[in-house]
């Protein structure tokens, strides 16, 4: 199986960055978790990028906050799949991130997630897998298939205390 690349722009990201591991655990995906920088290593973040295909990554997920070039960087270096999650850091309640990440030029794509929604964005990369993987596919239908239980359940306990 493919394994999907998690990158975060800072160590300080890692605890929203946690929500996309621990999904890609869940599914048993490989996965490789790195700091990098679109400003302060650029030339690191390039050369990951550039060699992500031939060192085995289906997908790159790329977390990180303020002026967040990381993913539209990564995007600019590889033809893999970049999905970006926008990060709530700084001032700006996340809009400066979500705008940076999710406003790519044709052509150079970035699939954006929301402010800090790192488990949407390990799904997306499990589903991009899961294409060509009938076992993963199935696995995805059975977390929908508990996801809805435990809406109708909540739905239960509301009916019987209001
Ligand atoms: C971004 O700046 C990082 O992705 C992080 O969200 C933000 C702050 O980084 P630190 O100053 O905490 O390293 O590049």
């Amino acid at each position: 199986m493919k394994k999907i690349a998690v990158i975060m722009g800072s160590d300080s990201d890692l605890p929203v960055v946690k929500k996309a591991i621990d999904v890609l655990e869940s599914f048993s995906v490989p996965y490789e978790v790195h700091v990098y920088s679109a400003h302060r290593t650029p030339n690191e973040a390039a050369d990951f990028a550039r060699n992500a295909r031939k060192n085995g990554f289906g997908a790159i997920i790329a977390a990180a906050g303020m002026a967040a070039h990381l993913a539209g960087a990564f995007a600019a270096n590889t033809t893999l799949p970049v999905v970006g999650i926008p990060v709530l850091s700084g001032n700006l309640g996340g809009l400066d991130a979500l705008l940076s990440t999710v406003q790519m030029p044709t052509g150079i794509p970035v699939a954006t997630v929301a402010v800090n929604g790192a488990a949407n964005a390990a799904l997306l990369c499990i589903e991009m897998l899961a294409i060509s993987d009938d076992t993963l596919a199935k696995k995805l239908e059975e977390k929908r298939a508990a996801d809805s239980a435990a809406v109708l359940e909540k739905d239960k306990h509301i009916l019987e205390k209001l």
